[in-house]
């Protein structure tokens, strides 16, 4: 058997994976990127699968220079030995049946995969090879790869060149090595992005706790180790860097009919929440079930709590959940059998009795701890964050209507600093908010009239991490934006009143530049947040450099750019950099930022917003040190642009 070749009657069964190639979106979703990531996450989660069930604690993770990737882990080995039904061995099994990963794994793993788990026969099938050891006494080898089948002109994928070979070879280490080089016939792109890996190992580091991720890119020569001891409670701790209102997090964990639930809480000085939910690993970003359960199961307690202890004296209403919102920050991690996912992006999880088994489970847990001396004092920072947010929601009730206010008063005097454009059509429109008076006034005299609306910034709008909803109303410059835009804040928020399709930032490409973008961008994603998801704020790019020479001159967006620049205008250039949008005439701020022709602009991503709201945390927070730590390790303040994708438009 052992050098045995294959016959057509076992090729059959390997037309699954034909069809994988011939369809992979059917299975991956999209041969993006996105999708060459999947390929790679479906061999990583059996790791961690046989990691979560205590089998494995270390698993390695490698980009290699050939395109390809590895991982490892120190599990049981994938089973080497003939598989009753189908007559060969399990690695074969695993690796050239669709689906096989589930069904294979039922009985053996509590709580199995996921989102993907479409099987590592998946991986195989589109890829070029790949290669697997596994180690049980001594190293079983397999190989499989894709090829041009001359024959029938198609490719087949995913074909064993052997059965599974036991090399005799003596080993003291145990469990799995799989490596693969995805198929460039397949994806759109085959190069992984490290950024992409190390965020996402670093979460399953987080949500299982003790286990040890190491990640190694051979081409950068990266290297990156994940181990937390703390599990959920070292990731509420990372999230709230900075403005945490109590050291400890408040963890809990239980089971309740077969649903195994595990939470870290803890406030921040904060107004706005960060839940992060999963489901066997997996990110639920629309919340569900279990979200539900959870939060209502928090009002409870710290109800009771609150009741317990006399902060809410007989008379007072309850706290509503919203007043536990404020400052929460929160993941929930859940372990459950045929989840369900809903949702636009099937980010939901829509498993009924998730519901109440979460809501049990932490008011269960946190019931117990209120009981725990150590933890008074936790309790009543939150109560007393809840009583805070209790008094600010009567009084931002009364700011929604002076929004409502607001939002009627049109362009009248409000708006008085804003130069209108006379075109009536919104699709068309575009206001641009530019830092500072002088930028303004070349920004107004530049301009396209009909199109083109400009609203000057004095200075930088407030911070709105400190400030309550109704001060930061009372803000001019918010104000005015508020006005300006037509469609209100908040719950109020109507996007059918938009009166500009294209909301661009203009500003310095300097520290207080990079400020006043970070926290319009904050403010747009706490309490405009469609705007952004609509695809409608943009950050515009003033040049960096301009390079001249006699009458020719040629702008520059960045060093690269700059010296293609340089190469065009040839010998006794000469190079002006600008530090501020200031330094242009009406002409160039035209010529090079504001004519939709010549521009570049950036659209921000929800994505970039939240990481700007992330930023402020750090940049506004009260902890000074966090703050210092972070400004000396992010420096270049450019980068804190980074996140928002280049695009033209
Ligand atoms: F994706 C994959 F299949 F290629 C893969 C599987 C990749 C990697 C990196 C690891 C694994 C894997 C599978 N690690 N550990 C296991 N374990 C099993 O498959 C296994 C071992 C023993 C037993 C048993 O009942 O004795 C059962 C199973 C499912």
């Amino acid at each position: 058997m052992a050098n045995g070749s294959y016959k057509a009657e076992d090729i059959k069964i390997l037309e699954g994976l034909d069809a994988v190639r011939m369809r992979p979106g059917m299975y991956i979703g999209t041969t993006s990127v996105k999708g060459l990531h999947h390929i790679l996450w479906e061999i990583v989660d059996n790791a961690i699968d046989e990691a979560a069930n205590g089998f494995a604690d270390k698993i390695d993770v490698k980009l290699y220079k050939d395109g390809s990737a590895s991982v490892e882990d120190n599990g049981r080995g994938i089973p080497t030995d003939i598989h009753p039904k189908s007559g060969v061995s399990g690695v074969e099994v695993v690796f050239t049946q669709l689906h096989a990963g589930g069904k294979f794994n039922t009985g053996n793993y509590n709580y199995s995969g996921g989102l993907h788990g479409v099987g590592a026969s998946v991986t195989n099938a589109l890829s070029e090879w790949l290669k697997v050891e596994v180690y049980r006494n001594t190293v079983f080898t397999m190989e499989f790869h894709s090829f041009l089948d001359k024959d029938s002109g198609k490719i087949r994928s995913g074909i064993p060149k052997a059965p599974l070979l036991n090399t005799k070879v003596k080993t003291k280490k145990r469990g799995t090595f799989i490596r693969f080089k995805p198929d460039a016939r397949v994806f759109e792109t085959v190069e992984f992005s490290v950024e992409t890996i190390i965020k996402r190992l670093e979460e399953l580091a987080f949500l299982n706790k003790g286990l040890t991720i190491d990640f190694y890119d051979e081409k950068s020569d990266f290297h990156r180790v994940f181990n937390y001891e703390g599990g959920l409670t070292d990731f509420v701790k990372s999230l709230n860097k900075g403005n945490a209102l109590y050291p400890e997090p408040i963890y809990g964990k239980g089971e309740k009919d077969g649903i195994i639930v595990e939470f870290a809480i803890q406030h921040t000085s904060s107004y706005v929440d960060r839940v992060f939910s999963y489901v066997n690993n997996i990110p639920t970003g629309e919340g569900g079930m279990h979200e539900t359960g959870f939060r209502s199961g928090l009002t409870r307690s710290f109800n009771d709590f609150a009741r317990e202890r006399n902060l809410l004296k007989e008379k007072d209403d309850n706290f509503t959940g919203d007043d536990f919102k404020e400052g929460l920050s929160a993941v929930i991690s859940v372990k459950m059998h045929n989840v369900q996912f809903e949702g636009q992006t099937k980010t939901k999880l829509g498993n009924p009795e998730a519901r109440p088994a979460v809501e049990y489970i932490t008011v269960n847990e946190l019931s117990r701890q209120f009981k725990d001396r150590k933890l008074v004092k936790t309790f009543e920072i939150i109560i007393s964050k809840a009583a805070e947010a209790a008094k600010a929601r009567i009084a931002a009730q009364r700011a929604k209507q002076s929004a409502r206010q607001l939002k009627s008063l049109e362009n009248a005097n409000l708006v008085g600093k804003l130069a209108s454009c006379s075109g009536r059509k919104p699709e068309l429109n575009e206001l641009f908010i530019v830092e500072g008076d002088s930028a303004g006034g070349s920004a107004k005299q530049a301009r396209a009239r009909q199109t083109q609306a400009i609203l000057p910034l004095r200075g930088k709008p407030l911070n709105v991490e400190k400030k309550k909803l109704e001060q930061i109303l009372k803000n001019e410059e918010i104000g005015t934006i508020i006005a300006a835009l037509g469609t209100g804040i908040g719950s109020e928020f109507d996007l059918s009143g938009l009166k500009f399709h294209k909301v661009i930032i203009l500003s310095d490409a300097d520290v207080d530049g990079s400020h006043i973008r970070i926290l319009l961008l904050t403010f747009f994603f706490r309490y405009m947040r469609e705007l952004i998801n609509e695809g409608h704020v943009y950050i515009g790019m003033p040049p960096l450099y301009k390079v001249y020479k006699g009458n020719k001159e040629e702008y520059a967006y960045d060093d690269k750019e700059l010296a293609e620049k340089i190469e065009k205008i040839g010998k006794g250039y000469q190079i002006q950099r600008y530090k501020g949008l200031g330094e242009m005439d009406p002409a160039q701020l035209w010529e090079t930022t504001m004519s939709p022709e010549k521009r570049n602009l950036m659209q921000v991503t929800i994505d970039d917003a939240a990481e700007a709201d992330r930023l402020i945390t750090v940049l506004m927070g009260d902890e000074v040190t966090e703050r210092k730590k972070y400004i000396f390790e992010h420096a270049d303040f450019d980068k804190v642009d980074k996140f928002a994708k280049m695009k033209r438009s």
